[in-house]
């Protein structure tokens, strides 16, 4: 016979113990999340061999993007259990959607003529179709002639972004516009000697001719 005490002190060494299991992250790899697989933590008994833990949600389930505590518990085959643990499984996202254009990166229109945004579309691993996330900076004066960069942007819902640009090369389809100095028609009396007050001009793209310009061409 053992005095009260020490059968008190056995009796206490015959419940099984959960190790520690830490935290783990995992990348997200389907849309709101991933199945993960987990060791489960050993179990630790003064007569059972070591056994894994039952815990829940179970390694192979679904989890979602974000924590989710696991919570792990563990009985002998003596029916004692241990005191109950838990540990988080983290699913992140950090993998920028991809971003495609529609249509080509580089476009040429004809000055005048009307450009038609044909956008891009985007997807995302975890959020799935985010097209309507996308952001386009820029914009196109088809009647200037130059060259313009659109800039599109998307970002996950966890804020990893992707960027692309086109260019949209407006050519210079504009003549230049001639304005004549003084009044036209002129009127002159007869015998006066006619004098020419010559005209300016200006372009969209080289913006003022000289007079000079205007003559070569007159004579060229
Ligand atoms: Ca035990
Ligand atoms: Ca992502």
């Amino acid at each position: 016979m053992f005095p009260f005490g020490l059968t008190h002190v056995l009796a206490e060494e015959l419940f099984p113990v959960i190790s520690f299991h830490s935290d783990e992250t995992f990348e997200a790899d389907s849309e709101g999340g991933a199945s993960i697989f987990y060791p489960n933590p050993m179990v630790v008994d003064d007569l059972d061999e070591s056994f894994g833990a039952n815990c829940l949600p179970a390694s192979g389930d679904f989890f979602p993007l974000g924590t989710t505590t696991v919570y792990c518990l563990a009985t002998d085959s003596e029916g004692n259990s241990a005191s109950s643990t838990s540990f988080n499984i983290i699913v992140v996202d950090t993998k920028a959607p991809t971003l495609i254009l529609n249509g080509d990166s580089s476009i040429d229109i004809t000055g005048g003529d009307t450009y038609t945004e044909l956008g891009a579309t985007a997807a995302d691993i975890v959020d799935g179709e985010i097209t309507a996330r996308i952001s386009i900076t820029g914009s196109v004066d088809t009647l200037k002639a130059g060259s313009y960069t659109l800039i599109y942007d998307v970002s996950d819902l966890s804020g990893n972004s992707s960027q692309t640009t086109r260019i949209v090369n407006v050519s210079d389809a504009f003549a230049p516009v001639i304005e004549l100095i003084g009044d036209n028609p002129q009127i002159i009396t007869r015998k006066q000697a006619y004098v020419e007050l010559g005209a300016t001009a200006t372009d969209d793209v080289d913006g003022e001719i000289s007079m000079d310009e205007i003559e070569k061409k007159r004579f060229s």
